[in-house]
């Protein structure tokens, strides 16, 4: 581009240099940036539109990196990449070996803090602050950018509470859109829609918790916004900012359709279209399976409820939303909350299926634990994106639950194969177990299903055979089972799918160990903890002397890439599974 000011900004001191009637047009040059890149590699856009001026200002105002600056989640951090030195990157953004779709410690020294889950932003900043302070130092800043529904989650709450009470230098600014993936929830989401609109006279809520508020301003303009950041950069202790923004600014389309648009996938960079998906008929989503079934098996049973922690869309919830709205609750980012909220309906007979993604359920540990499994209630816990998740990386990974789940007694832990077994664990548990349950599947597709085809019962603690042969022993749980299977189709070895990796079926473990001299156990979980352990614990325990190979995810965090890509580099790809069998047997 002719005369661009974004071609030569490679740091945020050039950045400074600039006059503020230049600003402008660094936001549009920014925006139109981050639409080219994501428009064809994908990524998160309407989030890092919606804050470009907000970006320019902080890192125009502030002393960054020596100035501590924390975008909670991190998603709508593009602009600061950019800004920050990783413009020539930026086009690697999400991809194996590329930079990371969030702010990444170890990537950038202006990325302050590593984010990729909500609410953590408060904490840390107010972390750093207290050092600073306890190091003597009073003018380094340290600023937390927060969303409208970030905040409302529980933690964040918990470090607004904390810094209310210290003189620690902390500016929150709340960028509040009004949405988060879906619409915001929640009386909090009302309480600022009132502020904004004038009807609420002042901020109270946060003056209460002894911040100095400032807002709302609005976040597209430039001047106000540095204004506000220039004056607040001057008052001492915990300080507030309210910002209104709009996620999508600056392209029609993501400003009107805000949810498709958060992370659209590819679309045409000059009109905003979302290039049609291939029409070839495709297996249905299990994420679209578990939101059709919840629905059917809700209509014959009115015990039923469904839980979302913010997630009514990329867990398929908004089905069960849209046609038996007072049954199915979003509760916003607040995945203890969901938990607990779920074991005291599981108390008055009320059958909740309770959906989160396996990353975030890890937010939930102790409820797990304390509220639902202590007290056996049956709670139905569905882990969707189990197991490697693709480009969102390292911190989305649900790689941890067979590990994090399977010490906490009274809890059945079924890993469905396919969509089918999806279908029939969500109908068997709604029948009623009397303890929980938590069923785990990807992120993905599966087989094609025959949605008339009748439910059908599955026996707890059972697995199943999937291919009879020779030489050893596969045992695979949940939809890795997939790539077993073309693995193994030309070499003779036997295939079991364990489908519990808790209790775990001891009939068929005693029958194989007995048949088998080897048996290999493979997972997309991590191998720490997980399905294999639970095999080596079994053949410890009753004095099996066989050669045992667990295969799963090593004792590392995978960064993002492709699903397959990283499958590969941890081995759990059909090619590799092939070499290693045939090496094995
Ligand atoms: C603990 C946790 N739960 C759920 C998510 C999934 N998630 C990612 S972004 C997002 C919405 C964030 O909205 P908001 O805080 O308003 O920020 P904005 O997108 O408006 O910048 C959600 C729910 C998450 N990252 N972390």
């Amino acid at each position: 581009m002719q005369n661009s000011i974004l071609n030569k900004i490679n740091s945020p001191k050039e950045l400074r240099l600039l006059s503020p009637k230049d600003l402008p047009q660094l936001a549009q040059e920014l925006r139109e940036f981050i639409i080219n890149i994501v428009a064809t590699k994908e990524g998160h856009l309407g989030a890092s539109l919606g804050v470009v001026e907000l970006t320019i200002a902080l890192h125009y105002v502030f002393n960054t990196p020596n100035d501590q600056l924390i975008w909670d989640v991190g998603h709508q951090a593009y602009g600061h990449k950019i800004l920050t030195g990783r413009k020539d990157q930026f086009h690697t953004n999400r991809q194996l070996g590329g930079i990371s779709g969030f702010p990444k410690r170890s990537e950038s020294e202006f990325d302050a803090f590593g984010v990729g889950h909500a609410s953590t932003s408060i904490s840390a900043a107010l972390g750093m602050a207290i050092a600073s302070k306890l190091k003597g130092d009073f003018e380094k800043q340290h600023i937390a950018v927060i969303g409208d529904a970030s905040i409302a989650g529980g933690m964040a709450f918990e470090g607004l509470n904390h810094a209310g009470v210290t003189d620690a230098n902390l500016l929150v600014v709340l960028n509040d859109n009004a949405i988060g993936i879906d619409p915001s929830v929640g009386a909090l989401k009302q309480y600022l829609t009132n502020v904004k609109k004038g009807t609420q006279r002042r901020n109270n809520i946060i003056e209460a918790l002894n911040f100095d508020y400032s807002g709302p301003i609005d976040g597209h303009d430039l001047d106000a916004i540095i204004t506000q950041l220039k004056r607040l950069k001057n008052i001492k202790g915990p300080k507030f900012l309210h910002v209104i923004t709009t996620k999508g600014k600056g392209l029609k389309q993501a400003e009107t359709d805000q949810v498709k648009y958060h992370a659209p996938g590819k679309f045409d960079a000059k009109t905003g279209e979302i290039f049609a998906k291939s029409a070839l008929r495709q297996p249905p989503k299990y994420q679209d399976v578990f939101g059709h079934t919840i629905v059917e098996l809700a209509k014959k049973n009115k015990n039923i409820v469904g839980i979302t922690p913010a997630m009514p869309t990329g867990s398929s919830l908004k089905y069960m939303m849209a046609e038996i709205s007072e049954c199915a609750f979003d509760v916003g980012i607040a995945e203890q909350h969901a938990v607990t909220l779920a074991a005291g309906m599981a108390t008055q007979g009320l059958i909740p299926f309770c959906n989160i993604y396996s990353t975030f359920l890890q937010r939930a540990y102790d409820q797990i634990i304390h509220d639902v499994a202590l007290q056996k209630l049956p709670v139905i816990f569905c882990l969707d994106r189990a197991g490697l998740v693709g480009q969102d990386g390292a911190t989305h990974h649900g790689v941890f639950d067979l590990s994090y789940l399977r010490c906490i007694p009274n809890l059945i832990i079924f890993a469905p194969r396919n969509e089918v077994e999806l279908r029939n664990i969500m109908y068997t548990a709604q029948l009623g177990l009397g303890q929980p349950i938590a069923i785990r599947y990807p992120r993905g597709r599966g087989v094609t299903l025959d949605w008339e085809q009748p439910f059908s019962k599955i026996e707890i603690g059972k697995g199943t055979q999937l291919k009879k042969g020779k030489n050893l022993a596969v045992l695979s749980i949940g939809s890795i089972a997939k790539n077993v299977t073309e693995a193994i189709e030309n070499i003779d070895v036997s295939h079991y799918d364990m489908r519990f990796a808790k209790p775990l079926d001891d009939t068929l473990l005693h029958q194989i160990f007995k048949k088998y001299s080897t048996v290999v156990t493979v997972e997309d979980n991590a191998i720490k903890g997980g399905f294999g352990t639970a095999v080596l614990e079994f053949a410890s325990q009753n004095n099996y002397q066989n050669i045992i190979k667990t295969l799963g995810i090593p004792d590392e965090f995978i960064e993002h890439g492709g699903v397959e890509e990283l499958q590969k580099q941890v081995g759990l790809d059909v090619k590799n599974l092939t070499k290693y069998f045939k090496e094995n047997v």
